[in-house]
């Protein structure tokens, strides 16, 4: 059990579990598979190239899924000590997020950054602007700005480069406790920044339903449903 003094600046990590509640499918959770394929081979590049209806139907129906969806106790708790830190400490807290969905920010919570793109978003691979997008992409609408059919979801697959880096890095760097929320651990850089943390000297929590594969990076786990162990360590 680490005793720390008041963290000043917050960095949160969040995965799928944080979701989970809400309805919204872990990946390693129901064995990762979706239409008998494994995430990691639907995400990519190259599946895009070699069958983009497929790869745009799994997207349509997790974008239409999310939005049947509600922000729970674990989203809105975090959305509070987003709101409230930094009248009660004058730190920052930053909500690092590797879901595409928007319960976060239905939540409440101000400062999320979602490094691995969002559903919610359309980007135009011919004129590089992004739109915010509700609806299917399956039959290749216009780009509003170009009027391209050059839309993709605006997620980065497996094999891209996460969005934001270089800030993700300067937060963690500046940080003076590092949360970890309902992720596996499996997918990088997202599960090495447990390590940065560390080797920067920063406080790590872990609060997660099971020991994720980086729990031994952390100071400190505690086990347990997000929307109880989540209100439980923001309050
Ligand atoms: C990159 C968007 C270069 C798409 C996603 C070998 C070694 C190291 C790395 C690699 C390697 N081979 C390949 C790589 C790179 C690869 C990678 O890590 N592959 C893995 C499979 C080994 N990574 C990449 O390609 C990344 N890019 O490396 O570029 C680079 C490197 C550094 C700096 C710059 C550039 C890009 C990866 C992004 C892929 N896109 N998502 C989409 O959503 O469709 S990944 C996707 O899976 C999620 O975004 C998330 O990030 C990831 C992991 O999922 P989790 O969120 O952790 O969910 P999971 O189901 O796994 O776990 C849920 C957890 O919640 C569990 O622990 C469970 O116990 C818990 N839980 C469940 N219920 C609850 C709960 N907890 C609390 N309460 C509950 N109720």
């Amino acid at each position: 059990m680490v005793v720390m003094s008041t963290p000043r600046n917050i960095v949160i990590l969040t995965g799928a579990g944080i979701s989970a509640e809400s309805g919204i499918d872990t990946f390693r959770g129901g064995g990762g598979l979706w239409e008998q394929h494994r995430v990691e081979d639907v995400a990519t590049p190259e599946a895009f190239a070699r069958d983009p209806n497929l790869v745009l139907r799994f997207y349509d129906m997790r974008r239409e899924a999310i939005q049947t969806k509600e922000p729970n106790a674990a989203h809105y708790a975090l959305a509070r000590l987003d709101r409230e830190w930094a009248k009660r400490a004058g730190g920052e807290v930053l909500i690092v997020t590797q879901n595409v969905d928007d319960l976060h920010e239905r939540g409440g919570a101000l400062n999320v950054l979602h490094m691995h793109g969002e559903h919610l978003k359309a980007w135009c691979t011919s004129c590089d602007r992004r739109h915010r997008w509700t609806g299917p992409l399956l039959h290749r609408p216009e780009c509003p700005t170009c009027g391209m059919q050059a839309l993709r979801p605006d997620v980065v697959w497996f094999g891209e480069v996460p969005y934001r880096m270089d800030e993700i890095y300067r937060a963690v760097s500046e940080a003076d406790l590092f949360v970890s929320i309902g992720t596996s651990g499996a997918v990088y850089p997202a599960a090495g920044l447990v390590r940065t943390a560390r080797d920067l000297g920063v406080q790590t929590l872990e609060l997660n339903l099971e020991r994720s594969q980086g729990s031994a990076w952390f100071h400190e786990t505690r086990l347990g449903a997000a929307t109880e162990i989540v209100p439980a360590w923001v309050e």
